[in-house]
């Protein structure tokens, strides 16, 4: 049986020229949120949307939508969306491949001369990682209503930047109001960034929920004081009980036989100096679990741990929430569209949990939503040897192309 299929080269084509895009001195990939980088690669994916003769929108907190009508003008949009920031030293597919990959079906469809019912719309999601400003996620939560766009665009960077200036800054504060098209339906193609598909031989991920995630910042206050000549038992060493914090979190999740994941991604000292006890530590922890019993358990038990901690240690500690999302199921219509392409392809598909946070479970508060998961090479993502082979991802690519055609015509794809 023949099947359509999107141009393989224009699309791997574009996820290179996109992952050149934002590289810093040392050649490390660092597309932050609204910085001049992103910019650049904003730029880009909209001259592309130019070039497939898509209507581009920008609403209020950046979102980028190109934007195709076809003969479906006056419904409600399919919508595929994902991200184009980046973390840290990133890899070159996360977000990116399904912000191109939603281009290239609008290409394919159009230049078929393919009638969809919907008008078909590809989106760039802003501030997707929430490496510069908190919480990650963010455009899409806006855009579906989970907090309000003023209060968004007043969000202070790590670098003490303004989220709102630095988006008027490079040219993408835009005028349309977060939520003006409401979806008939989302689709989010994105890398699984886990080792369950390759370990499996597996495909195709039809992805049907996503887990709870819990973003804090702790603050940890001692006393400065001099490395050698302090005894001990004199010590308020703020670093040392920020390193207590971190083995009770591992040592608890190891032993708990659950999916649960705990994670201190980002530490700083006060005064950071080789001779003196640190005064102050302050740290991130990422928590996360499918169960939202069991995230509130371990929510309850770390606040348990650091009151314990700060008696022990005569150290203040004080918490920051810095983003708190429940755990989300996705649309069995669409999962089941899913693996209905993945079949007539004859690729074996998995049905599956998203362990990493995405686009998809905002939109999902406002429209029927599913995500569709390729391997990734090792498991490995947020790191420059992230990695998914061309097969890969044109393989995912099509079975989005054909579950797009079966939302865009009520029926299943040919
Ligand atoms: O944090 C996440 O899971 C996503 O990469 N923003
Ligand atoms: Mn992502
Ligand atoms: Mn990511």
């Amino acid at each position: 049986m023949s099947h359509r299929s999107i141009d393989s080269v224009r699309l791997l084509g574009r996820i290179a020229a996109l992952g050149a895009i934002g590289r810093d001195a040392e050649g490390r990939l660092v597309r932050l949120a609204a910085s001049d980088s992103e910019k650049l690669g904003r730029y880009r994916f909209v001259s592309w949307l130019e070039e497939a003769g898509l209507e581009v929108a920008v609403d209020r907190i950046g979102n980028i939508f190109g934007i195709w009508n076809g003969a479906g003008g006056g419904e409600k949009p399919i919508i595929i969306g994902s991200h184009i920031d980046t973390v840290i030293d990133a890899g070159i597919y996360d977000g990116c491949y399904g912000v191109l990959a939603g281009l290239e079906v609008i290409q394919t469809l159009k230049s078929e001369g393919f009638e969809p019912r919907h008008p078909i719309v590809v989106a760039a999601f802003t501030n997707e990682e929430g490496v510069r400003y908190a919480p990650d996620m963010m455009g899409s939560l806006v855009y579906s209503g989970g907090l309000d766009v003023t209060a968004a665009l007043k969000t202070v960077g790590t670098d003490g930047t303004v989220l709102g200036d630095e988006l008027a800054r490079i040219g993408y504060a835009g005028s349309h109001a977060p939520g003006f098209m409401t979806p008939h339906a989302y689709v989010e193609l994105h890398i699984e960034q886990g080792p369950v598909l390759e370990r499996e031989g597996v495909a195709v991920g039809a992805v049907e929920n996503l887990q709870g995630i819990s973003w804090q910042k702790v603050t940890i206050d001692g006393d400065a004081n001099h490395a050698g000549t302090t005894p001990i038992s004199m010590r308020r060493d703020a670093g040392y009980a920020a390193a207590r914090v971190i083995t009770f979190l591992r040592d608890r999740a190891k032993a708990s036989n659950t999916p649960t994941v705990a994670t201190v991604g980002c530490i700083a000292f006060e005064p950071n100096a080789i001779n003196v006890i640190p005064s102050r530590a302050i740290f991130t922890v990422d928590l996360r679990d499918p169960d939202e019993d069991r995230l509130q358990q371990e929510e309850t038990a770390l606040a348990a741990f650091l009151e314990l901690l700060a008696s022990d240690e005569k150290v203040g500690i004080s918490v920051e929430r810095l983003a708190r999302f429940e755990p989300v199921k996705f649309d069995q219509a669409i999962v089941r569209l899913i693996e209905a392409a993945a079949k007539d392809r004859g690729l074996a598909c998995k049905r599956m949990t998203s362990g990493a946070g995405h686009d998809a479970q905002m939109i999902a508060r406002i429209a029927p939503s599913a995500m569709i998961f390729v391997p990734s090479r090792g498991g490995i993502s947020h790191n420059p040897k992230e990695f998914t082979s061309d097969v890969d991802l044109v393989a995912g690519a099509n079975i989005l192309l054909d579950v797009v055609c079966g939302l865009a015509t009520g029926e299943r794809p040919t």
